[in-house]
C-alpha cells in the first residue's frame, strides 16, 4: 500500500483484455420505451492507480491507493466475483452500456466517492447509491470497509417514462464483492435498491454533482455567442419509403418517431457529413437550418399538448452552423409527446457544462437565478431531467461536424438527433484536416 498521489492526475483508462475466466454478468435489466431485453454491464478498475483523482481533505483521510489486483474469478453461477482486501480503496470505472435504461448502482454495506463522471473530475461526492444514464461514465472510489464477508453489487433500472412508457423487466444484475479471507459460500448481501421510478433520488445525484475546479484549467464562459432553446422528445413521422411493416400492413399510418425542435433526423446515405462539409458541397446532404427554437410554442410537459397535431414531426438532415470558438448554450427541453421521460443528450467532440436543471417548464427568469457559473459539472451526457429542463454551454472550439443525440438507441434510431457544423479557424491547427488518401469511396 502507499498514499495517494497529493496531486490530481488523471489516470488513463484501463484497457481490459479479459481473461478465458473472466465472463459479463448473465442477468439482465431491460427498460426505456422498447419491449427488447437490453444487456446492461459495467467494467470496474483492475488497481486502484497511484495518481487518481485526490478526494478532499475531508475524505482522503480515510483514503488510501492501492496496487493489489481487483481480481475477476469466474463463479459458478456465472456471476461477476470481485476479490477485495479489507480497509484498501478501488476506483470503480462505472459504465453504463444498456440501450435504453438509466441505472441505479449500489453495492450493499459500502458506500461511494464520485469522483469524475464522463472522464471530467469532480468535487469529491459522498453517496451511496450511482445513477448513471446511457452513455455515461462514473469515477467512484469505494473503501472495502466493511465486515470480511460476500457483497452483492447490483444494478437496476430507472425507468423514468412510467406510466406513459411500455412495460419493461424490471430485473437486477449483480456482481460479487468477496473479501479476502472470508469462506466464500455465504450467501451475499442484496442492497436496497431504489423504485424503478424514483425520480428523486436520480434527480438528488444527478444534479448534486460539481465540477472540481484546478488553477489554470479554463471553467465555464460566462459570455455566450449562440443561444439555443431545443425541445427534445418523441412523436410520429409519416412512414418512409423504406420501413416495410407500415408500407405492407398497416396502410401507411404515421409511425413512431422522435425530433429535436421537431426536426426528426436521418443520416444521408451518399456522402458523409464531415465529407460534405470539407469539400463544401453539402447540396443535397444536409441543410444548414436547424432552428433555435421549435417550430410552435407549446406547453412542453402539459398532457393536454400530447396530441396529434404536436406530435407530427417530418424528416429531414439539419445542421446548425457554428464559429470557430463561439461560445452555445442550449436549453434542452423535454416534452410530454407520446411519454414523459428522462432523455440522455450526448455531444460528440466536447465537453459541456451544465448549468442548471430542473422540472416542468423552462422559464428563463427564475432558471438563470439557479445558474451554477462557479463549479457547474463538466460532462458530455447529461440525463435531461424526465420531464423536465437542462441548460448546457460549451466552447465551439473543435471544428467539424459534431453529432448531439439522445443516448436511448431506439431514440437515436427514430431521429433524436441534430449536428453542429462547426467553422475552421484562423489556423490550419484550428481546421479540419483533408481526409486520408485511402478514405475509402462510396
Ligand atoms: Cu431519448
Amino acid at each position: 500500500m502507499a498514499p495517494c498521489s497529493s496531486a490530481p492526475v488523471v489516470a488513463p483508462w484501463p484497457t481490459p483484455s479479459p481473461s478465458p475466466t473472466e465472463r459479463r454478468p448473465s442477468s439482465s435489466a431491460s427498460g426505456g420505451t422498447t419491449t427488447s431485453t437490453t444487456s446492461s454491464r459495467w467494467r470496474s478498475s483492475r488497481e486502484t492507480r497511484h495518481g487518481t483523482p485526490t478526494p478532499t481533505p475531508s475524505t482522503a483521510s480515510r483514503e488510501t491507493c492501492t496496487t493489489a489486483p481487483m481480481r475477476t474469478v469466474r463463479y459458478a453461477a456465472e456471476t461477476y466475483k470481485f476479490q477485495v482486501q479489507s480497509n484498501e480503496t478501488y476506483l470503480l470505472r462505472i459504465i453504463n452500456a444498456a440501450l435504453n435504461t438509466p441505472m441505479f448502482f449500489k453495492v450493499a454495506s459500502h458506500s461511494f466517492t464520485v469522483v469524475g463522471v464522463d472522464a471530467a473530475y469532480t468535487t469529491p461526492y459522498d453517496t451511496d447509491v450511482v445513477v448513471i444514464a446511457p452513455g455515461q461514465t462514473v469515477d467512484a472510489l469505494m473503501v472495502a470497509g466493511a465486515a470480511v464477508g460476500r457483497y452483492y453489487m447490483a444494478a437496476s433500472p430507472y425507468d423514468s417514462a412510467i406510466p406513459q412508457g411500455p412495460p419493461f423487466s424490471m430485473t437486477t444484475t449483480t456482481a460479487i464483492v468477496e473479501y479476502v479471507g472470508s469462506a466464500g459460500v455465504e450467501t451475499p448481501l442484496l442492497p436496497s435498491r431504489p423504485d424503478y421510478n424514483d425520480t428523486d433520488t436520480a434527480f438528488r445525484f444527478l444534479s448534486n454533482l460539481t465540477a472540481l475546479v484546478l488553477p489554470g484549467k479554463p471553467t465555464v464562459p460566462l459570455s455566450v455567442d449562440t443561444r439555443m432553446f431545443v425541445t427534445v422528445g418523441l412523436g410520429v413521422s409519416d412512414c418512409q419509403p423504406s420501413q416495410l411493416l407500415c408500407n405492407t400492413t398497416m396502410s401507411r399510418t404515421p409511425v413512431f418517431s422522435s425530433s429535436m425542435n421537431n426536426a426528426s433526423f436521418v443520416l444521408p446515405t451518399a456522402t458523409s457529413m464531415l465529407e460534405a462539409h470539407y469539400r463544401n458541397a453539402t447540396a443535397g446532404v444536409y441543410t444548414r437550418d436547424f432552428p433555435d427554437q421549435p417550430p410552435v410554442i407549446f406547453d412542453n410537459t402539459a398532457d393536454a399538448s400530447d396530441n396529434a397535431t404536436l406530435q407530427f414531426t417530418t424528416k429531414s438532415t439539419k445542421v446548425r452552423t457554428v464559429r470557430y470558438n463561439d461560445t452555445v448554450e442550449m436549453v434542452l427541453q423535454n416534452t410530454r409527446l407520446i411519454a414523459k421521460e428522462s432523455h440522455p443528450m450526448h455531444l460528440h467532440g466536447y465537453n459541456f457544462f451544465v448549468l442548471a436543471q430542473g422540472f416542468g417548464n423552462y422559464d428563463e427568469a427564475t432558471a438563470t437565478t439557479q445558474f451554477n457559473l462557479v463549479n457547474p459539472q463538466e460532462r458530455n451526457t447529461v440525463a435531461v431531467p424526465t420531464g423536465g429542463w437542462a441548460v448546457i454551454r460549451f466552447v465551439a472550439d473543435n471544428p467539424g461536424m459534431w453529432f448531439m443525440h439522445c443516448h436511448f438507441d431506439a431514440h437515436l434510431d427514430l431521429g433524436l438527433a441534430m449536428v453542429f457544423e462547426v467553422q475552421d479557424g484562423p489556423t490550419a491547427e484550428t481546421s479540419v484536416p483533408p481526409p486520408p488518401l485511402d478514405l475509402p469511396q462510396c
